[in-house]
Parts: C-alpha cells; sequence; structure tokens
C-alpha cells in the first residue's frame, strides 16, 4: 500500500493468502530427542498456539486446514517430544492446524486404526478440516519441506524415509507412521478398520482399502521424508497381533461393513490443554 492509500480497517481488514511456499522454511532440522523441555517452557516457546492445540498463522489467511490425529497412551516423554517439534514445524509451514491426542482409556490392548476413526469423527465435530493427518507419537519430521497438507484425490503417505527402515520405505505399499487423507477420501473407504487390537497389519488394511476404492498412495520424494522414530521397548498392552494375517485376507470381504459405518466409542472427556485436544475414550476390548 502506498503511505496515504486508505486501507481497509477494523472488520474490513481481510489478510492476504499465505505465501507459497511458505518463507518460513528452513528445509532439513536436526532432531534431538534428548533433553526435551517440560511442556511448560513448550508452551512458552510458543506464545501463538491456543488451547486445544490449535494455531493460525497471524499474517496471512492459510490455505491449509489441517487436524494432526495422534492415537496414545502411555507415552508421556515421546508425547512431549513430539510437541516441541511439531507446534514451531507447523508454524513454518503457515497453516491453520490442531493437535488430537486420541487416549485409549483403561486396559484393553492398544487399537491404533480405531483410535484414528475415533480421531477423525471427534475432529470433525470441531471444525471443517480440510486434511487429516494420522501420526505415529513416536515420529519426528526431520525437513518442514514435508508439507502437512493433503492431495485432492489420493491419499498420502508421508513417512517414507524413517532411521529405523534405514532411511527408505520397508516394503512397497508400506502406509504406517505418518499419513493423510482428506474427509472425501475418508469417507470413501469407509475410514479405517475396528477390530485390529495389538501390533501390526492395520496399516496394510488402510493401504487395501485405498486400492479398493481406486484410490493410490501419493508419497514425498525420499530425500524430504526424513522421519526420526523415538526408540522404545516393546509396550505392554500392544503386542503383535497373531490375527492380523487372517483379517488381512478378508479386508476385500470385510472393509464395507467394518469402518467409519460401524464405529462405536464412548467419549470420556475432551479437555483444551495448552499444547494439544485430549480426547480420552473407550473404546472396548477385543473380543
Ligand atoms: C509390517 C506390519 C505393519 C508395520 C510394518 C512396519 C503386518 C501384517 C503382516 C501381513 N504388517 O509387517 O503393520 O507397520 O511392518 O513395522 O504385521
Amino acid at each position: 500500500l502506498l503511505p496515504h492509500q486508505p486501507g481497509p480497517t477494523g472488520a474490513e481488514q481481510r489478510l492476504r493468502d499465505c505465501l507459497l511456499p511458505s518463507p518460513l522454511l528452513v528445509g532439513p532440522v536436526s532432531v534431538r530427542v534428548s533433553s526435551t523441555p517440560s511442556l511448560e517452557e513448550i508452551k512458552e516457546k510458543n506464545p501463538l498456539v491456543m488451547p486445544g492445540g490449535h494455531y493460525r498463522p497471524p499474517g496471512c489467511e492459510p490455505r491449509h486446514h489441517t487436524a494432526i490425529v495422534v492415537p496414545y497412551r502411555n507415552r508421556q516423554s515421546h508425547l512431549r517430544a513430539l510437541l516441541y517439534h511439531l507446534h514451531p514445524f507447523l508454524q513454518r509451514q503457515q497453516i491453520h492446524y490442531s493437535i488430537y491426542i486420541v487416549h485409549q482409556s483403561g486396559n484393553s490392548t492398544f487399537n491404533r486404526a480405531k483410535l484414528l476413526n475415533v480421531g477423525v469423527r471427534e475432529a470433525l465435530k470441531e471444525e471443517d478440516w480440510g486434511c487429516i493427518f494420522l501420526h505415529d507419537v513416536d515420529l519426528l519430521p526431520e525437513n518442514d519441506h514435508n508439507t502437512y497438507t493433503c492431495h485432492p484425490q489420493h491419499p498420502s503417505h508421508l513417512s517414507v524415509a524413517m532411521d529405523k527402515f534405514r532411511y527408505r520405505l520397508p516394503y512397497p505399499q508400506y502406509f504406517g507412521g505418518v499419513s493423510a487423507v482428506t474427509p472425501e477420501q475418508y469417507l470413501k473407504m469407509n475410514g479405517f478398520p475396528n477390530q485390529y487390537w495389538g501390533w501390526g497389519g492395520e496399516d496394510d488394511d488402510i493401504a487395501a482399502r485405498i486400492r479398493l476404492t481406486g484410490m493410490k498412495i501419493v508419497r514425498p520424494p525420499v530425500a524430504i521424508g526424513h522421519y526420526k522414530m523415538i526408540k522404545h521397548k516393546g509396550d505392554r498392552g500392544n503386542e503383535q497381533n497373531p490375527r492380523r494375517f487372517d483379517l488381512l485376507k478378508h479386508t476385500r470381504l470385510n472393509w464395507r461393513s467394518d469402518g467409519l459405518n460401524s464405529l462405536t466409542y464412548k467419549l470420556l472427556s475432551k479437555e483444551l490443554e495448552p499444547l494439544y485436544t485430549n480426547l480420552s475414550v473407550s473404546i472396548g476390548e477385543d473380543p
């Protein structure tokens, strides 16, 4: 604007669209997991993050609206490391986002895909998100050119180069770790399976749903999709699921009847924590 040209004022003021790519990106970052600050310090470092873990870029109109859904149980130090890295990472991308932690209450076997279904449903009750990220709590992105946005037609898989797998895909159809869908893509595949209790196979089921509904998986270049996985021992309550091989043989028969349309759960609480929304849910147990 020229100095004396009257600009829009007050309620009329409309922000310009955020620039593409975001001028705040820095590319590769070194991610260290030892010595993560306290939640209080992380909060102080992210003054623009609102209760519930909501954020909007202050200076421009965001082009993307992304909910980050994280299935969770009993991984406090991982959660702290994730919040510490993810908030600044997403802010550098200038997107409008929120972080939803979906905590499986009780001691029944962990069910990642069902928790993801719950998170998607609850997130969409709050806002008209254009993109939903399905994010493991122990994965930290190492390059902010890996943008947390969706492809309009096809589900995305972001964690294509994890340190644990020597920075490449463990197998071509791998869809675990960090992936993303639009609400339309999610509806098309009837969401995710509810029947995978324990470790393994649920991500392969989701990949099969994508194929079966005529979509494909899109990915960033390997050089950009770098992630560090926080090391941990196998968790109690998330032992390998011995039924996963059998379940996976029947995805083609089951995907229409098991998923979003058969989802039941009880939302026990929803708390707007300073850095995330905490959804505590009861999802039943392995029959
Ligand atoms: C695969 C698991 C995935 C897991 C990856 C990476 C199964 C099904 C066997 C037919 N799939 O083997 O769930 O994300 O390893 O760890 O176990």
